[in-house]
């Protein structure tokens, strides 16, 4: 075989592979190098392709769709600084565990360290953010066998206990284009793998991981967990909402519902607002609990995470992912498990909170309810986080809602109303303000369905690049901008009275003066301004890409979460 027909029959065989598995998926970015495997993508007759000029938009993008489709996503740039321009992405993918197999075309090995070209050291380009690295080499056909091993390898590493990016670096020589023969045969594997479904052929997606608490363990959390006050937390990654609901039900313990979670719905223990409450200590000391139960990642208040550190609860947590999120050291006993699993065995043996404490949790929760709905709507006016709750309830039944770092995605947690008609997502991995667009967009052609994305000024032009081809996506992505001219999360922070107006300013707030309705238009993407919550909910009624621009103000909007916190402390307090 001519070596060009063999690097495309190698690349032709690992997209099948992947096919078989279960990746739907590529996000490819333009380049020359990568040619074998960006014509192995777009002539798999089923693969869908997506292609972005820029390589930080398409490493979100691939990690948008990736996160909520829970299959690994195909990602493919050429050599040089293309590669790293995946860089944010992937640490995003590693941190919130999301499988992603990044593909890196590279030049061979006699063009490396001889200053070729858009040449670099791309191995381990991405550190300890990779699961698993593989440079392929050169494709070599007396190695026709190991092909399939190569592509189920790095793919069987994204989706593993804790899934998350692979790189496989791609070394081609030239000529490039050539032509696909016969690909070698599938592999078979046995019906003993735990990956595998069915005798015929490599199924390993989704993972499905159901393994029983022992005996032992549960007599363990019987003992921490029984007839005591609890308090559950529902985290990102915290798994079955409906099991978990379940559970607090049956104990009487209310779940602190991060939208990240998934139980955030009208239940009366399915709390949302104690941000607000928790922040005055004598209500707060009112509430402290025996024990928390915590699924998943923690929320983004800061105000909570101090309150459980402090309390003196016990702290149990339970992952899907062996990797406990514990930054303050307060977890005393980690069960790494299928969340419905534990539910359902917990459930059945440890009884139920002592029934005034459940009614304390739930009446303060109708009551912090009844205050937010009474006090954040003046007169229809367009606040920070009235916007929060009104993006949520206009995105249809059954739609997804992206929102950004970093007061979007607080103030989603502390004001919005229920959030389980929509699957929420967030970048919170790393907590990053960049590539957000392109994550949105990605979770719009994952899912297929209506997106909304709330999304800061300073967000937004960081990855204004994601509007590039938006409007060709054929994608419906509502994206709402809260413009309040810079970095609004910095005056809630201390270094807004440390300083002068100038320094906080310059260093902090960073206003600018784009025009962010014409850059836009520019995109060829509708766009319009609101003021009002009616005009906010019409202009979210129609079908995407669009921009919603609502214009608001950080001093005043310091204040507004100040009188928002005090109704909702004095609603609880009565
Ligand atoms: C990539 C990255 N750079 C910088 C930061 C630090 N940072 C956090 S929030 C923020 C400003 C966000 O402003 P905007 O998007 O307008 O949202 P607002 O705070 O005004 O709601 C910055 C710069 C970050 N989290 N990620
Ligand atoms: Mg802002």
């Amino acid at each position: 075989m001519q070596s060009a027909d063999v690097t495309a029959t190698f690349c032709a065989t690992l997209v099948d592979e992947w096919f078989e598995a279960g990746v739907r998926y590529a996000v490819v970015a333009p380049g020359s190098r990568s040619t074998p495997m960006a014509l192995a993508m777009v002539h798999h007759p089923q693969l869908n392709v997506q292609v972005f000029h820029d390589e930080r938009s398409a490493a979100f993008a691939a990690l948008g769709i990736a996160r909520v489709t829970g299959v690994p996503t195909l990602l493919l740039c050429t050599s040089g600084t293309a590669t790293a321009n995946f860089h944010p992405a992937v640490m995003e993918a590693s941190h919130a565990e999301v499988p992603l197999l990044v593909l890196t075309a590279d030049r061979p090995p006699e063009l490396q360290g001889v200053g070729a070209p858009q040449t670099t050291d791309q191995q381990r380009l991405y550190g300890t953010s990779l699961r698993l690295f593989i440079d392929a080499g050169i494709p070599d056909d007396e190695r026709k066998v190991d092909w399939r091993g190569i592509a189920s390898r790095v793919l069987v590493a994204s989706v593993g206990d804790r899934p998350g990016p692979v790189q496989v670096n791609l070394p081609f020589r030239e000529p490039l284009l050539g032509t696909v023969d016969e690909l070698p045969a599938r592999t078979m594997v046995s019906a003993a793998s735990p990956h595998a479904r069915t005798g015929a052929s490599r199924h390993v997606l989704p993972a499905t991981r159901s393994t029983p608490v022992g005996t032992e363990i549960l007599a363990k959390l019987a003992k921490r967990l029984s007839g005591r006050r609890g308090v559950i937390i529902a985290g990102d990654r915290a798994g079955s909402p409906t099991a978990i609901s379940r559970l607090s039900t049956m104990l009487g313990w209310p779940v602190f519902a991060d939208p990240l979670g998934g139980c955030r719905n009208e239940n009366e223990l399915s709390i949302r607002h104690a941000d607000g409450w928790l922040r005055d200590d004598a209500l707060a000391s009112k509430f402290t609990p025996d024990v928390v139960l915590r699924f998943g990642a923690l929320p983004a208040s800061k105000v909570v995470n101090t309150w459980l550190r402090e309390c003196g609860a016990e702290v149990v947590a339970v992952t899907e992912s062996p990797f406990l999120i514990d930054p303050d050291r307060r977890v005393s006993m980690h069960v790494f498990t299928d969340t419905e699993a534990l539910c359902r065995d917990v459930g059945a043996i440890v009884n139920a909170a002592d029934g005034e404490w459940t009614h304390s949790w739930a009446r303060a929760e109708s009551k912090a309810r009844a205050a937010l709905a009474a006090a954040v709507d003046v007169e229809g006016r367009l606040s920070e986080p009235y916007v929060a709750r009104l993006v949520v309830e206009s995105t249809p039944r059954g739609g997804s809602v992206v929102v950004s770092s970093s007061m979007p995605i607080r103030d989603v947690e502390w004001y919005a109303g229920a959030t389980d008609h929509v699957r929420v997502v967030a970048n919170r991995g790393v907590n990053g303000i960049d590539g957000v667009v392109s994550t949105a967009i990605g979770v719009a052609i994952g899912r297929g369905v209506a997106t909304t994305l709330l999304i800061g000024d300073v967000a937004f032009l960081h990855d204004s690049n994601g509007l590039l081809g938006l409007a060709q996506r054929g994608v419906d992505l509502r994206i709402v901008v809260v413009d309040n001219r810079g970095g609004g999360i910095f005056s809630f922070l201390a270094q807004r009275g440390s300083m002068g107006e100038e320094e906080f300013e310059r260093l902090f707030g960073t206003p600018h003066e784009v025009d962010i309705q014409r850059l836009v238009a520019a995109h060829g993407i509708r766009s319009c301004e609101v003021a009002t919550a009616a005009e906010l909910r019409t202009s979210l009624l129609e079908p995407g890409p669009s921009v919603t621009l609502v214009r608001t103000n950080r001093a005043a909007n310091v204040l507004e979460h100040e009188r928002l916190n005090r109704a909702i402390i004095a609603a609880v307090a009565e």
